[in-house]
C-alpha cells in the first residue's frame, strides 16, 4: 500500500541522560523497533539548558521546570523521530505514565524507571507537539525517507 505508507505519521522521541547513563539505548530503540515503528532519525547531543527550555516550553510555569532543564542538559540525550501509522499515541502507551510509579509493567518507564525526575524518555504527546519537537531537535535533511522489506508484512 504505497499511498498509505507516505501518510505515516511521525513523533519525536528522546532519550534522556539517564536513559542513557543507565544503558538503555538499545532498550528503548528496540521496543519501538520490535513494534513495527521506523526510525527516520536519529542522534546524540548534549543540549545547552536554552535549547532544553525551548524544548520544554509548555511546563515553563511549573515549579519543576528549571530543574527539569538542567537535567535535560546535563548529558547526552538522544534525539529520534519515529514513524509507523498511530506512532505519536502509540509511542506514548510504549512509553507509560509520566510518573513511573504510575506506569504499567511492560512500558518502558514502568518496567524500567521509579520516579519522576528521572523518567528515561521524552515522547511527543500530540501531532502539534510532534511537529513542533521534530523541527526544533532536527533540520529536514536529517529525516531519512526510506523502505524496509519488512512494511509489507507489518501493513
Ligand atoms: P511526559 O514526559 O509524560 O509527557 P510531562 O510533559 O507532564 O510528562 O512532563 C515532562 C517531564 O517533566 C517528565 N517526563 C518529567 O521528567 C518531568 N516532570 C513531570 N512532572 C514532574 C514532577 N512533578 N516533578 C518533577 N519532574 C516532573
Amino acid at each position: 500500500q504505497e499511498a498509505h505508507a507516505a501518510e505515516l505519521e511521525r513523533t519525536f522521541i528522546a532519550i534522556k541522560p539517564d536513559g542513557v547513563q543507565r544503558g538503555l539505548i538499545a532498550e528503548v530503540i528496540s521496543r519501538f523497533e520490535r513494534k513495527g515503528f521506523k526510525l527516520v532519525a536519529i542522534k546524540i547531543v548534549v543540549p545547552s539548558k536554552d535549547f532544553a527550555q525551548k524544548h520544554y516550553h509548555d511546563l515553563k510555569e511549573r515549579p519543576f521546570f528549571n530543574g527539569l532543564c538542567d537535567f535535560l542538559s546535563s548529558g547526552p540525550v538522544v534525539a529520534m523521530v519515529w514513524e509507523g501509522e498511530g506512532v505519536i499515541r502509540y509511542g506514548r502507551k510504549l512509553i507509560g505514565a509520566t510518573d513511573p510509579q504510575k506506569s504499567e509493567p511492560g512500558t518502558i518507564r514502568g518496567d524500567l524507571a521509579v520516579i519522576v525526575g528521572r523518567n528515561i524518555i521524552h515522547g511527543s504527546d500530540g501531532p502539534e507537539t510532534a511537529k513542533d519537537e521534530i523541527a526544533l531537535w532536527f533540520k529536514p535533511e536529517e529525516l531519512v525517507k526510506y523502505t524496509s522489506n519488512a512494511e509489507k508484512w507489518i501493513y
